[in-house]
């Protein structure tokens, strides 16, 4: 395994100070963080039952940490005799001293008047649709797909599961009919939550035209209720006793429901997310762990304090939109601003103009969203103050130092801290990362790892690598956010995470540790790649491209993309009755569209006659990478190839001239 992208050599780059607004007031500084580390990993049990107190339990656990990480007897138990409720944390605990507190602000795609709805607001919402739910037959376990734009029903929606102990699993509302069928399928969904149509830079998103697609087919016939949420007021079509209005139904629901009590160790949802293989992968959360470790990482990695305005622009059909636009802020009763556009439309000014509108302290986005703005300059952002911001915080994917430093000196004038989150679906919240009072940070460095948490890095061969050095990224041992397991296929959980090193769990990430003991995320060593900041199984892709009947074989590769991070660039060789034209060109990246989503469009198609493969037939994937990112010089040792003379064939055509 190797990464499959380097950063910038980390002694090139000079630490940014703790700034002077941290230095005083941040909960952490550094004498205290080194401190409550040690003690997180000496003492993780004193540690844990400690924090597990910032929830409202309905039974307090007295068994904290119950972890055996070994292959043929993986036990990931936190908590295990709490019970509690994860929507009661997040809104009525909240209720008897701040009902009034602003809950979310809701900000449309196009400008306009903003939504207000306070932690009272979610409250009633949320008990109703849980109301509606119930009526439907939805039971405790029952999963419900969640497909919905960045609206408020959405948040309404998974806390509304989560009050009555259904699970829920959202699918982020760019995915085709056929994702949403096949992750509906894969769960078993009763019901599927949706809206006519969302909204995205202005574009319309056929929401409810794609759910009809997914459950004409087959696969998708467990989900036999559609809930629609009248969003844009557009023309659908109807499926009588299937398919119900939102607000037919949220009319007359009491607004009266108990949360239902959870043990800590019930799952809480569902989360899709892609592997190295082509079938997206259930990463399974559960409820006790999860919740403590979302409410305290929110709090201390943005360093949140009671009245700060915090905006995550993560949609909530990601992982960063579960943990740090619902679950840890709404557990920690902040106020939040949830959007449901682009941050650069109409233009490039809209994301300062929200950070104004809402006095933004702390933003939360993503590496790709800064150079997609840093690409039109400095000009748009005169349209704003930006005064509130203390911090901005991205997670994804690698931010290159260039992004780093135009996040920090020009959209945060310098005064706010940046930090640099890294984690995964799996781990449930940020797992490295600076803390804002306690370090200084380097641009493109991760640093150092959150409480509790111990990473390593191991070589191929899984010998642990002491001090400065580069490796394959594993954690050493458990914390109470990490996936438990994959939904209906617990064995590829174990194989995919706990096998190939043993005794750790394995990242899939490379990272380089500096000789101050910091991190620095290298990019995936597997078959996934990062596409704006959105995780792509290239077998996934692969798998979509030979469905189509021109393709005999294709190979997919992550290339290096100036706004994206990484592209995707696909290798395909033609079945012998049909050749290379702009047409097909043109019809196989809708196809792959059409079979996945937007986000796996091919960013470039290169014909290629053969692929290097190796003589047992596997393709070589380094060669590809090398050639897709014009890295001809150093395409190493081609002898291995069943036909090396593919490979000059091949840089001679590279399409990306
Ligand atoms: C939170 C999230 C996880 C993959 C992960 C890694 C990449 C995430 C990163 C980062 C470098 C960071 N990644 N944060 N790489 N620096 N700060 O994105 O989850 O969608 O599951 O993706 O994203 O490669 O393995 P997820």
């Amino acid at each position: 395994m190797s990464a499959t992208h380097a950063t910038v050599a980390p002694s090139d780059i000079q630490p940014v100070a703790v700034k002077p607004r941290f230095r005083d007031n941040a909960w952490m500084d550094a004498t205290t963080y080194d401190a409550l580390y040690a003690r997180s990993i000496d003492g993780p049990d004193t540690f844990w039952r400690e924090q597990s107190q910032r929830l409202h339990w309905r039974q307090p656990p007295t068994q904290i940490r119950d972890i055996r990480w070994d292959k043929n007897d993986l036990h990931i138990r936190w908590f295990a005799d709490g019970q509690l409720n994860a929507a009661e944390n997040c809104i009525d605990r909240h209720l008897s001293a701040h009902a009034d507190r602003v809950a979310l602000y809701w900000e449309p795609d196009t400008p306009g008047e903003a939504r207000v709805i306070t932690y009272a607001a979610l409250h009633q919402q949320v008990c109703k649709l849980a109301n509606v739910l119930k009526h439907l037959g939805v039971r405790k376990g029952d999963r419900v797909t969640i497909y919905l734009p960045m609206i408020p029903e959405a948040v309404f929606a998974m806390l509304a599961c989560a009050r009555i102990g259904a699970i829920h699993s959202v699918v982020f509302g760019g995915f085709s009919p056929e994702a949403v069928a096949g992750r509906i399928a894969d769960c078993g969904s009763s019901l599927v939550i949706t809206a006519d149509a969302g909204l995205r830079g202005g574009r319309e998103i056929p929401l409810k035209a794609n759910v009809d697609a997914a459950l004409a087919r087959p696969e998708a016939k467990a989900a036999s209720k559609v809930l629609v949420v009248q969003h844009t007021g557009g023309a659908v079509d109807w499926h009588d006793g299937r398919d119900l209005w939102y607000h037919d139904l949220m009319a007359t629901a009491s607004e009266q429901c108990e949360p239902a009590v959870m043990n800590a160790e019930d799952p809480l949802f569902i989360l899709y997310t892609s592997g190295s293989t082509g079938k997206p992968k259930g990463v399974l959360h559960t409820t006790g762990g999860y919740l403590t470790y979302a409410s305290l990482t929110h709090q201390m990695v943005f360093d949140y304090h009671p009245g700060d305005i915090y905006w995550c622009t993560a949609d909530v059909g990601w992982i960063t939109g579960h943990t740090y636009l619902v679950y840890g802020p709404l557990a920690n009763g902040a106020t939040c601003v949830m959007s449901e556009g682009l941050p650069n439309w109409p233009d490039a000014a809209r994301l300062g103009q929200i950070i104004d509108k809402f006095k933004v302290n702390t933003l939360y986005t993503a590496p790709t969203a800064i150079r997609a703005l840093m690409a039109a300059g400095d000009g748009p952002l005169a349209q704003s103050r930006r005064d509130s911001l203390k911090l901005l915080a991205t997670a994804g994917e690698p931010i290159n130092p260039a992004a780093w430093h135009w996040f920090h000196d020009s959209v945060g004038h310098g005064g706010s801290a940046v930090v640099d989150t890294w984690w995964q679906t799996e781990t449930g919240g940020v797992m490295i990362t600076p803390l804002p009072g306690a370090h200084a940070t380097k641009p493109g460095a991760a640093m150092r790892p959150f409480f509790g948490i111990r990473p390593a890095l191991v070589d191929n061969d899984g010998t642990l690598i002491d001090g400065p050095g580069e490796g394959n990224l594993v954690i050493l041992d458990s914390w109470p956010a990490q996936a438990r397991t994959l939904w209906g296929d617990h064995q590829r959980f174990i194989d995919t995470y706990f096998t190939t090193f043993p005794g750790t769990y394995c990242s899939g990430d490379g990272a380089r540790r500096d000789a101050d003991g910091d991190y620095w995320i290298t990019g995936r060593v597997d078959d996934v790649i990062n596409v704006s900041g959105h995780r792509m199984g290239t077998a996934e892709i692969e798998s979509a491209l030979v469905s189509h009947p021109a393709v005999a074989e294709a190979a997919v590769v992550g290339y290096p993309h100036e706004i994206k991070g990484q592209g995707i660039y696909v290798y395909v060789s033609l079945t012998c009755d049909h050749s290379p034209s702009d047409e097909l060109y043109a019809e196989l990246r809708q196809w792959v569209r059409r079979e996945i989503g937007a986000i796996a469009t091919p960013d470039l198609i290169h014909w290629a006659p053969g692929l290097p493969k190796t003589r047992s037939g596997k393709i070589m994937r380094r060669i590809l990478r090398k050639i897709a990112a014009n890295e001809h010089d150093s395409l190493g040792d081609v002898s291995t190839l069943a036909e090396p003379a593919v490979v000059p064939q091949l840089v001679e055509t590279r399409m990306n001239r």
